[in-house]
């Protein structure tokens, strides 16, 4: 019998990459996601799949949905994808945030408890829970402390305390993945990577003069989004139910992106595109994320194998072929 997941977030980045793993693997895939006007499947037709999942049309909010969706694929693993996931937009929007993102997985926890309690089940968690605490841990694990500064970093804390707790006081196998920025292709254009990207490709064509950034001082850990799923389908594969930062191990500036991106078009000196501009600089920043892998390695014998080079060009390639 092939085993069934359910995947709320399947529309989004992770979800299609996600979807691509799990039926290679034979699963039955369900999508569990919002109803658009103008319904389109962008990154699940990239990847070519959009004709081999199942989609629930439902809101993470709205857990009569939710409870329709776990009855309809009664699944055996459950990932929570679902999310409003820019940072930047969550100043704009907490309270929206703060539900999808923080009540959204409680929702969702309470269902499976209830409808579909043998069930596993994925948390995305973020290291922007982390938050400002760099100036203590300059690498950080599953043991540094939370110190969100954003409405969404909040919210994530919340639902990362939320799973970890559904898993110790009902004994749910609920995992929380603690990941790292992670990129590909098909990352959402509001993201630095692919705003970059994008416009990297469009200047190398003359079909854009400037690129406007916020902060470029800031460092993240990119990894690529195609090998951090694998990571939370193996959480799901162990015996016991644990929480695992996954990332590189490297940390690299808004600076070192750009050198990166202009360097694949054949352009050494970026200063005269990017122009910095205050409507995209953050009311709190989190200037530094490094993670450290290394219970991951250890105990799922997971490793990233594409490097921040080898996925900067990918984004690039990908976006020159766009266009
Ligand atoms: P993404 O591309 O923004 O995808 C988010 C998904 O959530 C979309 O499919 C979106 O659907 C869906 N969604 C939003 N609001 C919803 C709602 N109310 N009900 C149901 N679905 C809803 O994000 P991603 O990069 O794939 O990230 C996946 C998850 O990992 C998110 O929870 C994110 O916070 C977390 N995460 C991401 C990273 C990263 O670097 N990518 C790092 C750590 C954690 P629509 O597009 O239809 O709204
Ligand atoms: O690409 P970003 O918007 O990603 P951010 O804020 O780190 O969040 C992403 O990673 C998190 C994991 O750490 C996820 F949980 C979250 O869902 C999301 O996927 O910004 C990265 C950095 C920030 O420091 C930002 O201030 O880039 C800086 N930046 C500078 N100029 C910019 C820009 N970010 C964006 N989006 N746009 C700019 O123009």
């Amino acid at each position: 019998m092939n085993k069934r997941a359910l995947i709320t977030g399947i529309t989004g980045q992770d979800g299609a990459y996600l979807a691509q793993l799990l039926l290679s693997k034979g699963y039955e895939v369900y999508g569990f996601a919002s109803r658009r006007v103008n319904q389109t499947f962008d990154n699940l037709d990239y990847l070519g799949i959009t004709n081999q999942v199942q989609i629930i049309f439902g809101d993470i909010t709205d857990q009569a949905s939710i409870i329709h969706a776990i009855r309809t694929s009664r699944p055996h693993e459950v990932y929570n994808l679902a999310a409003m996931s820019f940072v930047g937009l969550s100043w704009q929007e907490p309270i929206h945030t703060a539900q999808v993102d923080g009540l959204g997985p409680l929702y969702l926890l309470e269902a499976i408890r209830t409808f579909a309690p043998t069930a596993k089940m994925y948390q995305a968690s973020t290291s922007e829970m982390y938050g400002n605490n760099w100036e203590d841990d300059l690498t950080q694990n599953e043991t540094t402390a939370f110190r969100p500064r954003s409405p969404y970093g909040s919210a994530k804390v919340f639902a990362h305390h939320s799973t970890v707790n559904y898993r110790e006081s009902f004994d749910l196998f609920s995992c929380c993945g603690i990941l790292f920025n992670h990129e590909s292709p098909i990352r959402g254009q509001e993201f630095v990577t692919r705003k970059v990207t994008q416009a990297v490709a469009k200047i190398s064509k003359g079909l854009q003069d400037k690129l406007e950034l916020g902060n470029l001082d800031a460092r993240r850990d990119w990894g690529f989004a195609g090998d951090y799923v694998e990571a939370m389908w193996m959480m799901l594969q162990q015996d016991e139910p644990d929480d695992y930062v996954i990332a590189t191990g490297e940390t690299w500036s808004i600076k070192d992106l750009l050198d990166r991106a202009f360097f694949a078009v054949g352009i050494d000196d970026w200063s005269e595109y990017v122009v910095q501009n205050p409507l995209y600089m953050r009311p709190a920043e989190v200037p530094h994320l490094k993670g450290d892998p290394t219970k991951a390695k250890t105990k799922l014998g997971w490793e990233p194998k594409t490097s921040f080079g080898e996925l900067i060009d990918m984004m690039v390639v990908a976006d020159v072929k766009r266009l």
